[in-house]
């Protein structure tokens, strides 16, 4: 019996995060455990992920330590401080990604920017949800609808596996 509530458990958990990866948004700790911190690439950080309008970027830092400033592309690159957008400063910054396109984040304490690589800059695409219906890529449709289908195929294969292990 506990071997079988075992397994239950694990597939509610699995289908469950599967869910949740699929309907909801992302939130993302910006720099993972390191935070938003002194010389951390967050170039490679970036690289490997795709952001989403509804997503959330989580700015953490000691509170004075640092700050957040959202710049464009020249106040990027030339680590413009001034706060014209805004400055977060509470130390666990939580930013909406509400458009599609470029965004800029920036240090702007001492030359945090400048010298010690604190800035950040991601791509966000736009929700994936509504396709433009054209006639073109209807034919894709159904391969697009096959993905939900793959995912469910793979818990259910991936629950039964586990429930042979457990
Ligand atoms: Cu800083």
């Amino acid at each position: 019996m506990v071997s079988s509530s075992c397994s239950t458990t694990v597939f509610i958990l699995i289908t469950l995060s599967v869910l949740v990866t699929l309907v909801s948004a992302t939130e993302y700790n910006v720099g993972d455990q390191s935070g938003w911190t002194l010389d951390y690439d967050y170039q490679t950080w970036a690289k490997d992920k795709v952001f989403f309008v509804g997503d959330k970027l989580v700015f953490n830092y000691a509170s004075g330590a640092h700050n957040v400033m959202k710049v464009n592309g020249t106040g990027f690159q030339q680590c413009i401080t001034s706060s014209a957008n805004g400055t977060l400063t509470s130390g666990r910054d939580v930013i909406s990604l509400q458009t599609p396109g470029r965004k800029w984040y920036i240090c702007g304490v001492a030359k945090h920017c400048e010298l010690k690589n604190m800035k950040l800059v991601i791509t966000v695409l736009p929700q994936t949800s509504a396709p433009a219906p054209t006639p073109a890529l209807s034919q894709y449709g159904s391969a697009t609808l096959a993905v939900p289908t793959i995912y469910v195929f793979g818990v259910a294969l991936l629950s039964s596996l586990v429930s042979f292990l457990v």
